[in-house]
């Protein structure tokens, strides 16, 4: 099997700014998993260059490497990899499947509203008037997506509340505390913004602009391959 990352390590690549590359990133970091960070340019097209595809023909990170050789591609495929038998995985099969809802949920729900809402206006403003009938659009879908969070969010303290916090909490956590970049304000989610506090409080917590910086991420190389 082609070995994209060093055997026996751990290799995560990433590009800056993302908060799906930023997701896998954290777990890796507060579970105490030593890994690599390869860093990816988007926006230069490095995920289409022949030497990224070689590593993940989906072209997309964040894309993981394990320390046996698997590659694993979606952000929240990766985390459940990471998490398997630690305390941000649930055991109990009901407490699983309830995360995973909410994990399919921000991948449909939440993050395709923030995501290309914040992408356009703040990441490459510059295509801001290509998507001016869309950003709206988009603001929309996000403000529905924190509404149904925020009433989760008034009962629970966690994604999963009988357990606490899980790789659910990571997987929302990471749009969701973009959504004022999108042009949504947060200070409309009153539960939401609580959540959010209480996810930066957790144990090991490194925020998506400091993780990606040569104090967090182990080894850092600006080449794919
Ligand atoms: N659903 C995927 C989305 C991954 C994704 O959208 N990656 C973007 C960066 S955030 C990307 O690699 N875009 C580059 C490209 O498509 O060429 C996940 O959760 O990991």
């Amino acid at each position: 099997m082609h070995h994209a990352g060093v055997p026996g390590v751990t290799t995560l690549y990433a590009t800056r700014g993302s908060g799906n590359s930023f997701k896998p990133a954290l777990a890796l970091r507060q579970l105490g998993i030593p890994h690599d960070i390869r860093l990816v340019d988007v926006l230069s097209g490095e995920t289409r260059a022949s030497s990224f595809l070689t590593i993940n023909p989906l072209g997309q990170v964040p894309y993981l490497v394990d320390a046996n050789g698997v590659g694993l591609s979606q952000s929240n495929a990766i985390l459940w990899h990471i998490a398997e038998g630690s305390h941000l995985l649930p055991a109990r099969p009901a407490e699983r499947a309830q995360m995973l809802q909410w994990m399919f949920f921000e991948q449909t729900q939440l993050e395709p509203g923030i995501s290309p809402a914040r992408f356009y206006t703040v990441i490459v403003p510059d295509r801001e008037h290509e998507f001016a009938r869309e950003i709206p659009q988009w603001r929309s879908k996000a403000r529905t997506a924190l509404a149904i969070l925020n009433d989760h969010f008034a009962v629970s303290d966690f994604v999963v509340p009988s357990h606490g916090y899980s790789i659910g909490d990571i997987a929302l956590y990471g749009y969701g505390h973009l959504a004022s970049e999108a042009g949504v304000d947060l200070a409309d989610f009153a539960h939401v913004s609580r959540w959010i506090r209480r996810v930066e409080n957790t144990m090991g917590f490194v925020s998506l602009e400091d993780i990606f910086t040569p104090k967090y991420s182990p080894i850092m190389a600006v080449e794919a391959a």
